[in-house]
């Protein structure tokens, strides 16, 4: 297996966290390698990473595709139940989408910026729908449970990947959200977040 990907996409490391879970092996392709531009070009409609090559040389685009071949052909990433594989897709996509839109307005406003020049604003607005949308609605879906589908699933990989690059650029989870703060201690400290995590998070 191929994996063409950039260390700080959210996307690409969520799928990462899940080929670490289950103990796949891949090559890897950095999104910048020479030539690679013009690869992903060719084997993805839109170019963007993650795209992962299988060996008998079937091509995927989309993490979320990736996340579910990942999960129809190994363990661990969808549980058994109907209802809690719904619950799991769900939350994910509640990752990929406002808990992502949230956390994007902070980091495309810092990164790689000194910090003088920073829209204090646009920061603002993305950490306020962190903590007063985000973190309470993940604060309830979470309630009483270890992981976000009973088991550890990719909901958790796709959050995981969220909330370490907010953590990464300031967003805390902040008292009052104790779950939260297990629940990532937890899933940050499985082998799986130290094989997939980008520099920027505390990975190689
Ligand atoms: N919907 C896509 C989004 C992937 C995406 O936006 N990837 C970004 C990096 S985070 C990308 O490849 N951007 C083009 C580039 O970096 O050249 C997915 O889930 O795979």
């Amino acid at each position: 297996m191929l994996l063409y990907d950039k260390p700080e996409c959210p996307f690409c490391f969520k799928v990462r966290i899940a080929l670490a879970e289950q103990g796949r092996s891949f090559e890897h392709r950095p999104h910048d390698a020479p030539g690679v531009e013009d690869e992903r070009r060719r084997l993805s409609p839109t170019g963007t990473v993650p795209i992962v090559v299988l060996d008998d040389g079937y091509v995927m685009t989309e993490s979320n595709v990736i996340m579910e071949y990942l999960a129809d052909t190994g363990a661990g990433l969808l549980p058994a139940d109907p209802e809690a594989r719904a619950t799991a897709r769900a939350l994910a996509h509640y990752s990929d989408t406002r808990v992502g839109q949230a956390v994007r307005e902070v980091i495309f406003e810092k990164r790689g910026k000194p910090e003088a020049e920073w829209d204090r604003e646009r920061i603002a607005a993305g950490a306020a729908v962190w903590e007063n949308e985000c973190l309470p609605y993940l604060a309830e879906a979470l309630a009483g449970q270890e992981y976000f589908a009973g088991a550890y699933s990719l909901a958790d990989a796709a959050l995981t990947a969220r909330f370490a690059l907010a953590r990464a650029y300031g967003l805390l989870v902040p008292g009052g959200f104790e779950n939260l703060q297990r629940w990532y201690a937890r899933t940050s400290s499985r082998p799986s977040f130290a094989a997939a995590a980008p520099p920027v998070a505390g990975g190689a």
